[in-house]
């Protein structure tokens, strides 16, 4: 048979098929039959013919909803195009003035331009704002897309011009918007800082997580809320945008939706230009176990494809590349007609009835609120899994020669007069052409029929968003009674600081008004730590409770999960379980709960691995307590270079609201997680603290009688053990933290003992509080000349104290260092500089020179420098002490 005409009985076969699955369709039983006919039919021919049909992760490169199963539209469409408009033109205008009048002070206007409808359709028909009784919708903006938000909010008149003027000007009087999402800035506004990206993906799946364990535990009453994170088509690559997406599947979050703005573009080029991003992301997310919902044609569309009975144009569709895409968004229609349908004349033939300028019109799914509505509506009724809308928009949108679609457009802040001529033209703002070139902001009287509406939509919603608002009431005090324990001491007992840590942790649980606030954080960990008490004690959260019976279900302590269960345990990601805390020590303004979150990792996971996320968190104001366990460079033996932190602390200082401790006692753990909880939660301060405990036993001495202590411990430093010697002639002050602190108590003996030094110790709780203290007292002094200097609490606390003062930590030499101008005399700084090692602990402290020997050689070069002893004494130190004064420098070994 000719070959024509064997293509020729195919294609009629192929019909004959189509259309009697047209007939099940439309007069059968409808899609579901239809599917399961589907389904028979695969069965069939892999047991009849041993057919396996190719695995496929995506389908074609069309709308995943067909034209008729959307819903009508409900709104105004006319009306909302019109305050869409208003929406770009002020955003526009927002940053285009604001670099007129300071060159080079940024701003981004193809973000939003294209995504502006994706929002404008959530803002009228879906973001659910919170209500004195009602649910909400929680929204994390794409952070680049906050000029729109913010334009939004001017129309809706809660941002006066000014602060419109002000875009990036934070500092004119009277203030102005910050560039970004930032909560600390704008806090009765922003609540999600988005901007460094993937942060926001990963904290919008927690986040949803966190709602479904609040509810769950009976803390608080859903109703239907929805997460949304709006989030780029670039911004997917972050590993954070993808590395928790089971998660959202497996615990069925069902309240959570992500918005892709496939723009196809990030900052230097296309995402994907050889391939396709909205077809990558879909086999990802069905591979997950996602709800996918791609929005990639809009309604020009509809006719075009409904005629594809043969399936070419799809076919032709899913063949062309991103980078194409974008080629064909900045040509004419004739460049379009001829490269993507003059592959067949077939296809050119579909599009003969349309003229070149109608085919370069022809709209994208997600520049259409009627595809964008369907899709969204699709999402919120979607149960058991959690939705990602993929769609496809235009980056630039509407900026024409100024920047659509090309790849500059990420980085275009100005207008000239014609394209901003264009652009007003384009989107109707009425704005005379002499008044452009300043590009004035225009908002229609309030009882327009643009604003009314735009109101009553928001009103029917419960309000306007973004909006961040405290709705938690302040907790009472802790008792006292709690921490008591603590103060008496072990009485010769070796315990860890984690094991106190713990201790206090499962008191605080079993508190009728405290426990069940508290949220226990654990990246896979709990036996590290001691805590599997806690999993019989308090549950470990499941969202399904627990369906198999526990290995260890025999023993007193087994592997409870339980549906209300407490504890959680995130398995090994230290993102995830931040995430949690983030969710969890920000609820108090989100939701009104109080929820107090404990994260107990491995300290060397926290800073270095995580950093970014604390920062996000210390911009959101989160509340609650970054327990860094096994620390210390020294401290943890046997692990190694990758385990043994001892830089932990150096890295919480640059965190502006977070305290940070490296506790020694029991009792300075009480009164700092005391303190803690007051702060945070009865006098709601927007800090939160970082404590290391470590797994090493030692006797946790009894509180000292001194009134002063808790003061002390809070601010950073206090006498621990004042020297008997009360007539001593050469004397020397030893400054200890953490574990080392007790190596610092033996130097002390040594002192004393063999070389008549009479030696002061003193406990350092936070390097970090004293140096912001004398910092601030500086500064202070700096500006006002003329009164009497204030006097930093280290120089106060050590001005009575004859130095030298040898400080030694587990930690990085430059945290003693950072107050040696403070110091009121010579400073020698013992710690850890270097890379770990696999060791004992007591070779560890020898090898890093932070043991009882070396802060001994420490004090004495120090008193003989201030010629107090002989070098002679010195010398023969470092031989009765067995130093080897030629041994490798483990800052650099
Ligand atoms: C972690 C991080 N790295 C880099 C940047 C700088 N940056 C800002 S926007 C951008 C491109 C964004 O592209 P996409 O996610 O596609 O968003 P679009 O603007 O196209 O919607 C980049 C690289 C950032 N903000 N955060
Ligand atoms: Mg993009």
């Amino acid at each position: 048979m000719p070959q024509i005409e064997a293509d020729g009985l195919e294609v009629l076969e192929t019909r004959e098929w189509v259309d009697s699955l047209d007939y099940v369709l439309s007069k059968g039983g409808g899609p579901n039959r239809a599917g399961r006919l589907l389904q028979q039919l695969a069965l069939h021919a892999r047991r009849e013919a041993g057919i396996n049909l190719p695995f496929t992760a995506t389908t074609p490169y069309q709308n995943t909803i067909a034209v008729g199963q959307q819903p009508p539209f409900p709104g105004s469409q006319e009306m909302e195009r019109r305050i869409k408009s208003l929406v770009r033109w002020n955003a526009l205008a927002m940053v285009v003035r604001a670099n007129k009048m300071q060159e080079g002070i940024g701003g981004h206007i193809s973000t939003f331009a294209s995504a502006a409808t994706l929002y404008e359709v959530a803002f009228n028909h879906f973001f659910r704002a919170q209500t004195e009784t009602g649910d909400r919708d929680v929204v994390y903006f794409q952070g680049h897309a906050a000029p729109g938000i913010y334009s939004r909010a001017y129309l809706e008149g809660r941002i006066a011009i000014e602060k419109l003027q002000n875009f990036r000007r934070e500092l004119k009087p009277g203030g102005g918007l910050s560039s970004y999402p930032h909560p600390w800035l704008m806090p009765d506004f922003w609540e999600f800082p988005t901007v460094s990206m993937g942060l926001g993906p990963i904290q919008a799946i927690y986040h949803a997580r966190f709602i479904k364990y609040l509810e769950n535990r009976g803390l608080k009453q859903t109703t239907g809320g929805k997460v949304w994170a709006f989030l780029g088509d670039g911004e997917m690559d972050e590993p954070e945008s993808l590395g928790s997406i089971t998660l959202a599947s497996r615990e069925r979050l069902d309240n959570l939706i992500f918005v892709v703005n496939c723009n196809l573009q990030r900052l230097d080029g296309p995402v994907r230009g050889n391939g396709k991003i909205i077809q990558e992301l879909e086999a990802i997310f069905r591979g997950a176990g996602w709800n996918v919902i791609k929005v990639i044609w809009g309604t020009d569309w509809d006719n075009l494809i409904k005629n594809d009975r043969d399936g070419l144009l799809v076919k032709r569709l899913g063949e062309v590349s991103d980078g194409q895409y974008q080629k064909y968004f900045v040509e004419s229609g004739s460049y379009f007609r001829q490269n993507l349908f003059g592959s067949d004349p077939r296809l050119l033939k579909m599009v003969e009835h349309l003229s070149d300028d109608q085919l370069a019109r022809m709209r994208l799914g997600g520049h259409d609120p009627i595809k964008v509505h369907a899709a969204y509506k699709a999402a919120m009724e979607h149960t058991g899994a959690p939705t990602i809308v993929p769609a496809k928009t235009i980056k630039g949108y509407g900026l024409g020669e100024a920047g659509e679609g090309k790849n500059i457009t990420h980085q275009q802040k100005k207008l000239n007069e014609d394209e901003l001529q264009m652009f007003r033209s384009r989107f109707g703002i009425p704005i005379p052409d002499d008044e452009l070139h300043e590009a004035p902001f225009y908002r229609p009287s309030d009882d327009s029929a643009e604003i009314k509406y735009m109101q009553a939509q928001r009103q029917q919603l419960g309000g306007y968003m973004p909006q961040r608002k405290v709705r938690a009431t302040p907790l009472k005090s802790v008792p006292q009674s709690y921490f008591e324990e603590f103060h008496k001491g072990t009485e010769g007992r070796e315990v860890s600081t984690t094991m106190v840590f713990v201790r206090l942790l499962a008191k605080l649980l079993r508190d009728p008004e405290l426990g069940k606030l508290i949220v226990p954080i654990i990246p896979d960990e709990a036996r590290t730590f001691g805590m599997e008490a806690l999993f019989r004690q308090v549950g470990i959260y499941s969202n399904v409770g627990q369906l198999y019976e526990p290995v260890d279900m025999d023993t007193l302590l087994y592997y409870k999960e339980a549906k209300d269960g407490q504890i959680l345990e995130e398995g090994i990601t230290e993102a995830g379980s931040m995430c949690s805390f983030i969710a969890a020590g920000t609820a108090y303004a989100n939701h009104g709960i109080n929820t107090i979150p404990f994260f107990i990792y491995y300290s060397m996971f926290g800073f270095q691995r995580i950093g970014d996320l604390i920062w996000a968190a210390a911009d959101m104001r989160c509340r609650g307590f970054l327990i860094g366990g096994t620390a210390g460079r020294t401290t943890l033996a046997g692990e190694g270079l990758q385990h043994q932190d001892g830089h932990s602390h150096v890295l919480a200082l640059p965190v502006p609201n977070l305290l940070a401790y490296d506790p020694a006692f029991a009792y300075e753990i009480g009164i700092i997680i005391q303190e803690g909880i007051k702060r945070m939660y009865v006098d709601q301060e927007s800090i939160f603290y970082y404590l290391t405990v470590t797994n090493e036993p030692l006797p946790m001495p009894e509180i000292p009688k001194d009134a002063n202590i808790r003061e002390g411990v809070l601010k950073g430093l206090y006498r621990f053990k004042a020297s008997q010697q009360k007539d001593a002639k050469v004397r020397a002050q030893l400054l200890g933290s953490g574990t080392i602190m007790y190596e610092a108590l033996k130097a002390q003996q040594v002192l004393e003992e063999k070389y008549n030094v009479a030696t002061d110790v003193w406990s350092v709780t936070s390097y970090k509080e004293l140096y912001r203290n004398a910092n601030d007292c500086e500064r202070w002094n700096m500006l006002h000349p003329a009164d009497p200097a204030k006097i930093p609490y280290v120089t106060q606390t050590l001005k009575d104290a004859q130095g030298p003062f040898i400080a030694v930590s587990d930690y990085m030499k430059v945290l003693p260092e950072s107050l040696s101008k403070w110091v009121p005399g010579q400073l020698v700084s013992l710690g850890t500089d270097g890379f770990g090692r696999s060791e004992s602990r007591v070779a560890l402290r020898d090898f890093f020179e932070v043991d009882a020997k070396h802060i001994v050689l420490a004090a004495l070069g120090a008193l003989a420098r201030e010629k107090k002893i002989g070098t002679d004494v010195v010398q023969r130190a470092i031989k009765e002490l067995g130093i080897n004064p030629e041994k490798a420098n483990p800052a650099i070994s």
